[in-house]
């Protein structure tokens, strides 16, 4: 993506009626974005995953049915792709909800 700083050129600094307005192209990187992993394991029961996957994701039923299910037979599926901040908040949010109903399910987060 192309954006346009708008400055004032340096020989028109001043506030004289003689300045300026350059635009200068500059490189504008969007902020990276984060893929949400949700990692299978034996124990977590699959009515636990799709709630947190409704929850936290807002998932419909039948959505979060299917994301678990693609989770339960390929061990692991991207859940959601955020911002940093949103990705850690949501990590953070499954774990401490899964830890609190002693369940051992992972989520985690990596760099698109
Ligand atoms: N494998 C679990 C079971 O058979 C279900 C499950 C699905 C667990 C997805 C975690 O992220 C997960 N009860």
């Amino acid at each position: 993506m192309t954006a346009w700083n708008v400055t004032m050129s340096d020989e028109h600094e001043g506030d004289d009626d003689a300045s300026v307005v350059v635009e200068t192209r500059s490189k504008t990187k969007r902020p990276p974005l984060y893929k949400v992993l949700l990692l299978n394991d034996d124990y977590t029961p699959m009515e636990f995953v799709v709630h947190v996957l409704e929850r936290f994701f807002g998932m419909n039923h039948a959505q979060a049915f299917e994301v678990m299910l693609t989770v339960h037979k390929k061990g692991v599926a991207v859940v959601g792709v955020f911002s940093h901040e949103i990705a850690e908040t949501k990590v953070a949010q499954v774990m401490d909800f899964a830890r609190r109903h002693q369940h051992p399910l992972q989520c985690t987060m990596e760099k698109e």
